[in-house]
């Protein structure tokens, strides 16, 4: 029902085990996909390394891809293309901006920090679909993550919230022009889930015990939970759906 078994998907963004992308990975790998991961720098090449060789039977693809490089981008694709041929899917974990700008007042964000965010949190999905896209000779699905700080003002997500609008955007005009080539591409607005990069956004801790306190199910998410509903948007259980946005949050989002 899943079929999955056997596709090869291509998994962006593991920087280590808390990574969401880490827990995409096991949800896919569980349901017998091929894994590809791509890192973003050396740094972090061993720690996929690492994890990868925990997976059981996956033969996993490692490869390097920093997302503000258009040559990267290109040689990587090249590579998976050389190694695997098509591809199925694609898993966009990837976001940054600068510490100073998720705190205080989002009207302080510099142009530089802006670019810079613009560029690694939501330009790269555009970025990689236009290449990801020609790998896809049997249709596809790729999906990206991003947060209700997109949709509404959360205190301190600032500049990220901005980056995860013009994100939500991308996944809109994406599916049109994919869509004939049968590519779906969807997004999961995941609640807060402490990762490295969760580290980096002011006060923190207050948003996670507020979910505990607010949210419908009175509790946070998972890794786990996004990486189950990332397999289903890969599945051929999604395969009406485009164009959407699925929160996985503990049902936060319904609160006004
Ligand atoms: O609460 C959370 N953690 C939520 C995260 C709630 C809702 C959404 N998200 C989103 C994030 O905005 C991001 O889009 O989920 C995605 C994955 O984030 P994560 O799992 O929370 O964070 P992390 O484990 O840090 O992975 C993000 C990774 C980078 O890690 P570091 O920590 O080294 O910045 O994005 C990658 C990198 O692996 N990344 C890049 N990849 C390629 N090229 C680049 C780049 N230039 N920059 C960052």
């Amino acid at each position: 029902l899943l079929n999955v078994k056997g596709k090869n998907i291509v998994v962006m963004g593991v920087a280590n085990q808390r990574s969401i992308a880490w827990g995409i990975a096991r949800s896919l790998h569980n349901a017998g996909a091929n894994l590809i991961f791509t890192y973003a720098g050396e740094r972090l090449g061993q720690s996929v390394r690492d994890l990868a060789a925990t997976l059981e039977g996956q033969n996993a693809i490692i490869l390097p891809c920093d997302v503000t490089s258009d040559e990267d981008i290109a040689r990587c694709f090249a590579d998976i293309k050389e190694q695997v041929g098509t591809i199925h899917g694609l898993a966009h974990c990837i976001a940054f901006a600068n510490k100073e700008d998720l705190k205080g007042g989002y009207v302080d964000t510099s142009r530089e920090g802006f670019v810079l965010s613009l560029d690694i949190s939501a330009y790269s999905l555009t970025a990689v679909a236009k290449v990801a896209k020609e790998l896809m000779t049997d249709g596809g699905s790729i999906v990206t993550l991003t947060y209700l700080g997109g949709e509404r003002v959360v205190k301190n997500y600032n500049l990220m919230g901005v980056a995860k609008a013009a994100l939500d955007a991308s996944v809109r005009y994406l599916s049109n022009d994919l869509g004939a080539q049968g590519i779906r591409v969807n997004s999961i607005s995941a609640g807060p889930i402490r990762t490295l990069s969760a580290k980096g956004i002011g006060e923190f801790n207050s948003i996670l015990k507020e979910i505990e306190e607010k949210a419908p199910l009175r509790r946070n998410v998972t890794q786990e939970e996004v990486g189950d509903t990332a397999l289903f948007l890969m599945s051929d259980l999604s395969r009406g759906i485009t164009g959407e946005n699925i929160h996985v949050d503990a049902g936060y989002h319904v609160l006004g």
